[in-house]
């Protein structure tokens, strides 16, 4: 097997599969037992990466030459309410994998640990952009699993000489994501205005806040590229190197739609936002990799809005 993506079944997997076969590879995906893989060429397997002997037995059988780790417990929220199931999952789950391959003999693949921007977590100074040599300071369990899935993967890389590349991954957009995510959200709900669902007012929370927003197809090309030519046991920023208020966002939805719109703030979408601007420097990712964005954030949102455009018969 030349490629294995562990946690296909999620928003990730099935984009960075897609990339996969845009070359002949022999591709397999894990999935949980609920899930499916919306779409891409693979071999599935069902796997929950907290069954130590599962993952071994995997690796074992079928040898992938590259590993990319996706599966997590990825929702902040959740990890608030279930910080011992995000550490399970996150940490235990980085180890699980990690000592799985160094428990096989002449086993030397190349590993992808996709972890986030979150994990900088609230600046001094509002650092920005940050470099992956800024200091982390986890602002929630989530990001804190993930500072330390990055730590693991550096030890082992140093320690055991392990093929271990670790990304940063900031905030990642397209068709398919959660609605709990804002582009999201915004996409979701204007479609639904357009088609006569809903009254034309836009629920909002907080639109200071500006982020790093890349579309998910650019992220998973760059994870593929990382995969080719990241350094073993260094970790890469992957984000557009370019802050947006929430603001902004909304109003080139707005801009696109045909219909007027009046926005309203929800308290219950005010999510006390620790960190008002989060932008990732990219250097190191272009540097090594010669990586750069095909999407436009206003093409990204446009393709976000007809797919759901198309759901609805308008289109
Ligand atoms: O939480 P679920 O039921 O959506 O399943 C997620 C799955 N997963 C697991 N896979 C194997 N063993 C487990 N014990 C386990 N627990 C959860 O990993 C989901 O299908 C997948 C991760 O996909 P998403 O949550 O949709 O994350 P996304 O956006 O695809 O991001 C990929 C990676 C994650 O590591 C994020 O933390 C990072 O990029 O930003």
């Amino acid at each position: 097997m030349d490629a294995l993506v562990i946690g296909a079944g999620g928003f990730v997997g099935s984009y960075l599969i897609q990339e996969l076969n845009r070359k002949p590879l022999h591709i397999g995906a894990t999935i949980l037992p609920r899930e499916h893989i919306r779409s891409g060429n693979c071999d599935i397997f069902t796997l929950d990466i907290m069954q130590e002997s599962e993952i071994r037995n995997l690796l074992q059988i079928h040898r992938p030459k590259q590993i990319y780790h996706l599966a997590a417990q990825s929702s902040v929220a959740t990890s608030w309410k279930n910080p011992e199931l995000t550490i399970d999952v996150n940490i235990k789950g980085v180890l699980h994998l990690l000592e799985a391959v160094r428990s096989i003999e002449e086993y030397y693949p190349r590993i992808l640990l996709v972890g986030s921007g979150e994990e900088y977590g609230i600046l001094k100074n509002n650092t920005c952009p940050v470099s992956e040599e800024t200091p982390l300071h986890p602002g929630n369990p989530y990001a804190m699993t993930k500072a330390c899935q990055n730590m693991i993967g550096n030890i082992y890389a140093r320690a055991y000489g392990m093929g271990i590349v670790m990304v940063r991954a900031f905030n990642h957009i397209g068709v398919g994501q959660s609605p709990t995510f804002v582009a999201a959200d915004f996409a979701l709900q204007i479609a639904e205005m357009e088609a006569g669902f809903r009254p034309p007012v836009i629920q909002v929370g907080n639109l200071s806040a500006k982020r790093d927003f890349s579309d998910v197809r650019d992220v998973v090309r760059a994870y593929t590229l990382l995969m080719e030519k990241g350094c073993a046991g260094e970790t890469y920023n992957v984000g557009s190197g370019h802050a947006v208020a929430i603001q902004e966002l909304l109003d080139m939805l707005l801009e696109m739609s045909s219909i007027s719109i009046v926005t309203e703030k929800n308290p219950a979408r005010m999510r006390p936002s620790d960190v008002p601007v989060m932008e990732a420097d990219i250097s190191r990712l272009r540097q090594d990799t010669g990586w750069q964005p095909e999407f436009s954030l206003e093409e990204t949102l446009r393709t976000m809005l007809n797919h759901h455009r198309k759901n609805f018969g308008l289109l």
